[in-house]
């Protein structure tokens, strides 16, 4: 089994602790590699590393341009890389193949999209109304960045905090997700090649709160993009509140997936699969609570179990699977307790319900595609994040019903509305409180595209121009062009 390092100011190191924690393909269980076990003295050496590459000449003193041309070169490489990097994830984290290999060969996007946006950032001249005055603002990167990233898709995830952030001029601690690490190697090896400073991206692994913890609350950390559960988020906001840090987070949802009698029904069964077990319901932005217009619900509900018995389980590196494995042993027993809970609140089991024991399933830790009718708004299956292949399914009597249950849930992430008629496709995506809404699709991304959380799914907003204004922060400048000295006792 390889033994990883850590990548601290241009330098492979091992952790100051000498330690080293296994990370578990989930499918087979078994061990494939050694992750560093870093701790709070790798934190602060990392965070000074990448402070002293934020001012030195090698970082501060490159043109937007170069900068811009860098991150173009490491897309280049990552696209070279693709095939190797999606099976290392997919080896790590138990997602399909197929899944990863499709965001390894989008990720180089990111990185054109943003290096093309470095030199692109302009301050204003303001037509300032005091006489005598030359007013103008600047766009400044805001310092060292912590980003923490998950296991669900860990280099997809990371690419939107470190692409706009680099493309700004801010330098990076990176800390992947204790499950899912070994990917974060890799693509540091892709840093170095590309020729980025010493100390501009650094990576520490370990666990959230040996690594993660010292991070958030580290001084001289200006900002912390995170993505990750609600309540680890909730944690990290009160550091970023201590320190007054810059903080944007990504913290997941209970996104609602609404069906209307005119959809094109065969469609919005497709599309509904799509949304919870694509990823085995392990993403943020699953489609975990199906809202069904009650006049097609049943109908709905036969060909949906129709099409969901047909997915295929296994091995997440062969084409032919579809469902893999949950990528967490505790992921795994959390999801199997939420089954639990809601056939303990009444909701009526359809499909699944149990770990799969499919001879194709091996010893991995697989759970049945699940979906639950009858499931009553209050119950805490419909309103708490299971992050697994688990879907609930709601009936109801018209749009302002559908619009009624859709936002009633404290999260906000996305939506997917189901209709042939403009006017209800409009209406819809105005009033559903999501920072997404998918119309007769879903489960669509781009670089292109602001993505984030209204409530609590998050603040701030990833991809798109707007998450380059996250990592920069604009400064005011007044220079006097008169020579004459106004009266110095009053405010010019
Ligand atoms: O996430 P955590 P976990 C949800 C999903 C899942 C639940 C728990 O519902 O069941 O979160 O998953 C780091 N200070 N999502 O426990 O803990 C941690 O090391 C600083 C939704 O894996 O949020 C990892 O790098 N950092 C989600 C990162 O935070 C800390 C994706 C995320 O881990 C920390 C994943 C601390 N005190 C899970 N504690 C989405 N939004 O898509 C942990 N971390």
């Amino acid at each position: 089994m390889q033994k990883h390092k850590l990548l601290i100011n241009g330098a492979w190191v091992d952790p100051s602790t000498h330690a080293w924690f296994e990370s578990v393909n989930p499918f087979t269980a078994q061990p494939w590699a050694m992750v560093p076990r870093a701790a709070k003295e790798d934190v602060d050496k990392a965070v000074a590393a990448a402070k002293a590459a934020f001012y030195s000449p090698a970082w501060r003193g490159m043109t937007a341009s170069a900068r811009g041309a860098l991150l173009v070169k490491f897309a280049d490489l990552v696209a070279q890389e693709a095939e190797r990097l999606a099976t290392i994830e997919s080896t790590d984290n138990g997602k399909l193949l197929a899944e990863m290999r499709g965001q390894l060969n989008y990720i180089p996007q990111w990185f054109r999209y943003y290096g093309g946006l470095a030199d692109k950032i302009e301050g204003r001249v303001i037509p300032i109304d005091k006489p005598g005055v030359f007013n103008f603002t600047r766009e400044e990167p805001v310092g060292v960045v912590a980003a923490i990233t998950p296991w669900n898709s860990p280099l997809m995830l990371a690419t939107w905090k470190l692409a706009p952030a680099l493309a700004a001029g801010c330098t990076i601690v990176w800390k992947p997700s204790e499950y899912s690490s070994v990917s974060a190697f890799a693509f540091g090896e892709l840093f170095e090649k590309a020729g980025f400073p010493p100390g501009v991206v650094n990576i520490i692994t370990g666990f959230g709160n040996e690594v993660g913890g010292p991070l958030i609350d580290h001084p001289d950390v200006a900002k912390i993009a995170f993505t990750g559960g609600d309540k680890t988020g909730e944690h990290v906001y009160q550091a970023a509140a201590r320190g007054i840090k810059h903080v944007t987070l990504e913290l997941g949802g209970k996104s609602a997936n609404i069906v209307f009698d005119d959809a094109t029904m065969d469609e919005a069964v497709k599309g509904v699969v799509s949304g919870i077990f694509a990823a085995t319901g392990q993403t943020c932005i699953a489609g975990s609570r199906a809202l069904i217009h009650r006049p097609i619900h049943d109908q709905f509900v036969e060909k949906l179990l129709t099409l969901a018995k047909t997915a295929k389980m296994g091995n997440p590196l062969e084409a032919a699977t579809q469902v893999g494995p949950v990528t967490t042993r505790p992921q795994y027993e959390k999801v199997l307790d939420y089954i639990r809970i809601a056939k303990d609140e009444g909701a009526v089991c359809r499909l699944g319900g149990n770990p799969a024991t499919r001879p194709e399933c091996g010893a991995g830790w697989f759970v049945e595609p699940t979906i639950f009718t009858g499931v009553n708004p209050a119950m805490r299956i419909a309103n708490e994040e299971v992050f697994g292949p688990v879907l609930s399914m709601i009936p109801f009597d018209d749009e302002e019903d559908a619009i009624r249950i859709a936002n009633d849930t404290v999260f906000g992430l996305a939506a997917g509305v189901w209709t042939q008629s403009i006017r209800r496709a409009l209406t819809m995506s105005e009033r559903l409180e999501a920072g997404t809404v998918w119309v007769n699709t879903y489960r669509a991304v781009s670089y292109m595209s602001p993505f984030g959380g209204y409530k609590r799914s998050g603040i701030g907003r990833e991809n798109g121009a707007e998450a380059i204004y996250e990592y920069l922060q604009t400064k005011s400048v007044w220079i006097d062009i008169a020579g004459n000295a106004p009266n110095p006792f009053v405010m010019r």
